[in-house]
């Protein structure tokens, strides 16, 4: 006779869970450690702090996220194993250094693979972003959203970059994969794949001579301190992506779940609309500070493109053909929106 009764509080029970009104006791005392590479005053750390503040406040306080730059808590490669190990719980960094984990990241490396900001949003937001993200979970993390980290541009200190020969003989810092080893080996440099926590010394020591990177960044990681060509060049738009221990993920609650995916599209939105309006002051600023610019005629950048379409066959092979297909046709169809 008393089963009904306890059926009955179990119902009660979940129903509280999965109603409307937020009970306190979804939250749990957590502290959070949030990895990011740049250092704290730059578009990474500032959307990294939005986020902190953003779970706290939902939270009321019991979820506090400290952001941590700087590489602090290690390179990209370095923070993605510990959060797949469960020793940090949440990070943000470039799509391209996930790819030896999930190979398909790499289509986002796919050189003057997007126009505009807003077409690398519609494709990174819409269904072949959320599944290349999704690939995440079977690794050991979770994806949460794509920040922007921007169209990179080529820095070096031998000589300006005013057509693709100058290229010959640079020593240039590449991020650790292999469609950026061979596209930049396939201009003619010497592509030297490095953490970015180890870029600023070695452009300072000159073991190498240049790099590539958005504006912002070369900005906020001072490296007009130690380069002193800056070519327009906008080869390639770079995401970055918050990631998320799954380790850690399957111990919070769906409310503490939900709170997370929340913070994280308001970062998404704020970050993106926050560099975009820095990178367009960034290009004054770095020439106020005595960087040389010069913008590849766009003979040049048909050239290069040409040169790089041979890059493409490798990347389609590494993500599979239907990933490929599916992210060309996401493509054409923000383009004609
Ligand atoms: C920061 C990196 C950086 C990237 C690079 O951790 O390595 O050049 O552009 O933003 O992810």
């Amino acid at each position: 006779m008393r089963l009904p009764y306890v059926f009955a509080g179990l119902l009660a029970a979940m129903l509280a869970v999965g109603g409307p009104a937020q009970a306190a006791d979804d939250f749990k005392p957590r502290l959070v450690r949030f990895g990011f590479g740049l250092v704290d005053d730059s578009n990474q750390g500032r959307a990294a702090r939005l986020f902190a503040k953003e779970v706290e406040q939902a939270t009321g306080g019991k979820m506090r996220v400290r952001a941590i730059g700087n590489a602090s808590l290690g390179s990209d490669t370095q923070m993605q194993q510990a959060l797949i190990g469960g020793a940090q719980e949440i990070m943000v960094g470039s799509t391209a250094t996930l790819v030896g984990i999930v190979p398909e990241m790499a289509v986002w490396d796919t050189p003057f693979l997007f126009n505009t900001a807003e077409e690398a949003d519609v494709v990174l937001d819409g269904p072949v972003g959320e599944k290349i993200k999704a690939k995440l979970e079977a690794k050991g993390m979770v994806g949460l959203v794509y920040w922007e980290n921007g169209f990179r541009n080529l820095t070096n200190s031998k000589r300006p970059v005013e057509k693709l020969e100058d290229l010959g003989g640079v020593k240039l810092r590449v991020m650790q994969n292999n469609v950026f080893i061979d596209s930049f080996k396939t201009l003619g440099a010497n592509a030297v794949p490095l953490p970015f926590s180890e870029l600023f010394t070695a452009l300072e020591t000159r073991a190498v001579d240049g790099q590539e990177n958005p504006f912002n960044t070369v900005l906020s990681s001072k490296f007009y301190e130690v380069q002193k060509y800056l070519t327009v060049s906008n080869h390639v738009y770079s995401p970055w992506i918050v990631t998320v221990s799954k380790k850690w993920w399957d111990t919070l609650s769906p409310a503490e779940q939900k709170v997370l995916k929340d913070a994280a599209i308001k970062s998404r939105d704020a970050e993106r609309q926050d560099t975009r309006q820095e990178a367009v002051k960034a290009l004054a600023d770095l020439k106020a500070k005595g960087m040389q610019v010069n913008t590849l005629q766009p003979a040049e950048v048909d050239r290069m493109r040409e040169r790089l379409a041979s890059v493409n066959a490798g990347i389609a092979k590494s993500v599979g053909q239907e990933t490929w297909n599916e992210v060309e046709a996401a493509v054409a169809q923000a383009r004609a929106a």
